[in-house]
């Protein structure tokens, strides 16, 4: 379906283009920026407020930097569609996300407007001080580098930390704080009470106008315009602001608020900023979802566009399905998480910023001091975990896998070492689907498994993850507990029966076979069952395992296996290398058994966005990939 751009966005692919038209021009740039956006994503998907928020932002910079030579990094990403479009990929941008179409985040590789690949919030301002100091050390003392991040983007540490650094250095870099008072959900701590002070306390405001305005004028003083300005802040402003601004403590010169929706005045404030050097922070209010009704009324559902919907109206047009659909695994998570803590007191809930995704917010609604978000502070979010078992409680931390990457230390340091009974929830474990290779959570099978004092599970079915999860809030003798999940829906209906305990380390037998057996972890075992009535149609008749457990083992049930069967196929939507099949080649090795085994999962390679379904066929372990590997296995060999 070709959807047509405005007159004017149909001429922009890049930053000179934005430049030749005339200052009155970017306001209606501006909202053919935004209608494009709309009428794509209502029809392909895709994240949606965040990018309608910072329309005026975008074309602002593109207007006054002199991009792709001044870096430009944007944090997470999902907000870069704007800027995506006004360089150089309007004509593609309806394949956004879609399997081999352009990615839904900026990325080296797709263009040089792209200069720092993300998807991982708070990276910014680290990675645009890393280009900042290149270049002071390169000479190339006219580049600029602007981070722009928003307001729950900074509550991450590795933020702070950069702001931490780039106080004491003279790069050349601009912070754009986008403060929209969001993050997925609405944002939280005590960052974002400050934010919302500063913003609009009266006092400092009138402190701030004077100075702005004074500033304001700076570009007009000529040639000695940065002279000037630096007297001017040794003499006031940084003496007053120190008193009264985080930023300004920091010693990042602080700018703002402004009306991050007005295009004249960021463009002015913006070039004026150009001149002044060193490190700055410009504070822009934004309002997430903005031009769109629907999407600032509930900027929580409208953080991704909830499904196809009206462009006009906002009405998200449903699915038709007759058949009773089987619920997701983050529901199936939230609903059990509530009822097991109705029964026990010791459970805690902890999400770095994902209530919502994850489905936490359930018992955070009705058990408001039993339930914790964070902000985007996966490290923090493990070690709070760690301080609430020592303690005796039971703190269930839910963390995407890929987000887990982030707290691999405080899993080692603080949990396993110590060997505390946290329960590690990690959802979206496997393909993502379309978010693409930085948000897989491809590795945790073999992150955590190789970690002493360390259990690591998943479920098949939203059954097993009942269980699983009344399993690991059992008392127990210190261990931390992993399950894994994957993104979307279970297989069952009727999911709401009475859980019960799994012994720990103990596998299933879903078909006793001969010949073959599949060993399958997860949800992905669901293939399993269908390669086996595909291979019984055929005449012969596998062995199906569900593993359940990669550590520990089941090794009474390997040892049946590897004594009955000469030929076994593992399957893991995770990495190959070190994953579950690596851990059972292992107990091959260690238990002197001969077999010939085939692991299917994710190679050792970047794999990119598309379906879960479509990445998984690619990398050979969807059922059609399992039935053929299972095939091949059985061939005669040949002499
Ligand atoms: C390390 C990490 N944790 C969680 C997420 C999930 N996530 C994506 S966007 C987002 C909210 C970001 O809020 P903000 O920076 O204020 O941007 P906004 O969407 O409000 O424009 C979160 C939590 C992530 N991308 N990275």
């Amino acid at each position: 379906m070709l959807i047509k751009p405005g007159k004017l966005l149909a001429k922009i692919d890049g930053s000179g283009d934005i430049k030749k038209l005339d200052q009155k021009q970017l306001v209606q740039l501006s909202e053919e920026l935004r209608q494009y956006i709309i009428d794509v994503v209502s029809v392909y998907g895709g994240h949606f407020g965040a990018s309608l928020g910072v329309v005026e932002l975008t074309v602002a910079l593109h207007r006054v930097f002199e991009t792709p030579e001044d870096m430009l990094v944007w944090d997470v990403g999902h907000q870069a569609y704007g800027h995506k479009i006004l360089t150089g990929r309007r004509d593609v941008f309806h394949t956004n996300r879609l399997y081999k179409g352009i990615s839904g985040f900026p990325k080296r590789s797709e263009s040089k407007y792209d200069t720092f690949g993300v998807g991982h919030a708070s990276t910014s301002i680290s990675a645009a001080l890393g280009m900042a100091e290149a270049a002071r050390y390169k000479k190339e003392d006219n580049r600029h580098h602007i981070a722009v991040i928003g307001d729950g983007a900074l509550t991450g540490g590795i933020a702070f930390e950069a702001m931490n650094n780039a106080g004491v250095s003279n790069s050349n870099l601009l912070i754009i704080l986008n403060d929209n008072c969001m993050s997925i959900d609405p944002n939280v701590g005590a960052l974002r009470d400050y934010l919302t002070d500063i913003t609009t306390s009266p006092t400092y405001n009138k402190l701030k106008d004077e100075i702005w305005n004074i500033l304001g004028k700076v570009s007009k003083f000529g040639p000695n315009a940065q002279e000037i300005a630096a007297k001017f802040e040794h003499s006031v402003k940084s003496f007053l602001l120190k008193q009264s601004n985080f930023f300004e403590s920091l010693n990042l010169r602080y700018f703002g608020p402004i009306d991050g929706h007005d295009v004249d005045h960021l463009t002015s404030v913006l070039s004026d900023l150009k001149d002044i050097p060193g490190p700055k922070l410009l504070h822009v209010i934004t309002r997430k979802g903005k031009g769109f009704s629907e999407a600032e009324k509930d900027q929580t559902k409208w953080h991704a566009a909830p499904g196809k919907f009206d462009k006009i109206t906002g009405e998200v047009f449903k699915k038709d399905s007759d058949t009773p659909q089987p619920p997701k695994y983050q529901d199936v998570f939230g609903h059990t998480l509530l009822e097991l803590a109705e029964k026990n007191e010791k459970i805690m809930g902890i999400t770095p910023a994902m209530p919502s995704g994850s489905s936490m917010n359930i018992m955070m609604k009705a058990m408001p001091d039993r339930t914790f978000d964070v902000g985007i502070a996966e490290q923090h979010a493990v070690t709070f975990s760690a301080g609430l078992a020592t303690k005796g409680l039971v703190p269930f931390c839910n963390i995407y896998s890929t987000f887990m990457q982030r707290a691999y230390d405080q899993v080692i340091h603080d949990v396993c070492i110590q060997n505390l009974p946290v329960v590690f929830c990690l959802d979206r474990a496997g393909f993502a689907g379309a978010d693409g290779p930085t948000h897989h959570g491809c590795y945790d099978i073999a992150y955590m498994r190789c970690l002493p004092n360390m259990i690591v599970s998943a479920p098949m079915n939203e059954m097993e993850l009942r269980n699983l999860m009344y399993t690991a809030q059992l008392d127990r003798d210190g261990k931390a507990f992993t399950i894994r999940y994957p993104r979307g829906q279970g297989v069952m209906t009727d999911w709401r029966k009475p859980m019960e305990a799994i012994e720990i380390g103990k596998g299933r037998i879903i078909n006793e076979g001969e010949t073959l057996a599949i060993l399958t972890i997860g949800h992905v075992g669901n293939y399993g069952i269908e390669v086996t009535k595909r291979l019984q149609d055929d005449g012969i008749n596998p062995g199906h395992y569900d593993m359940r457990f990669v550590k520990p083992l089941d090794e009474d049930l390997l040892h049946h296996i590897f004594s009955k069967y000469s030929k076994i196929i593992t399957v893991e939507d995770g990495s190959r290398a070190g994953g579950f099949g690596s851990a059972i080649l292992e107990f091959m090795a260690e238990n002197s058994y001969h077999a010939h085994v085939k692991i299917l999962g994710i190679p050792d390679k970047v794999i990119e966005h598309g379906t879960q379904l479509e990445l998984q066929k690619e990398c050979g372990f969807d059922e059609e990939g399992i039935y053929e590997a299972s095939m091949k296995m059985l061939e005669p060999v040949r002499g």
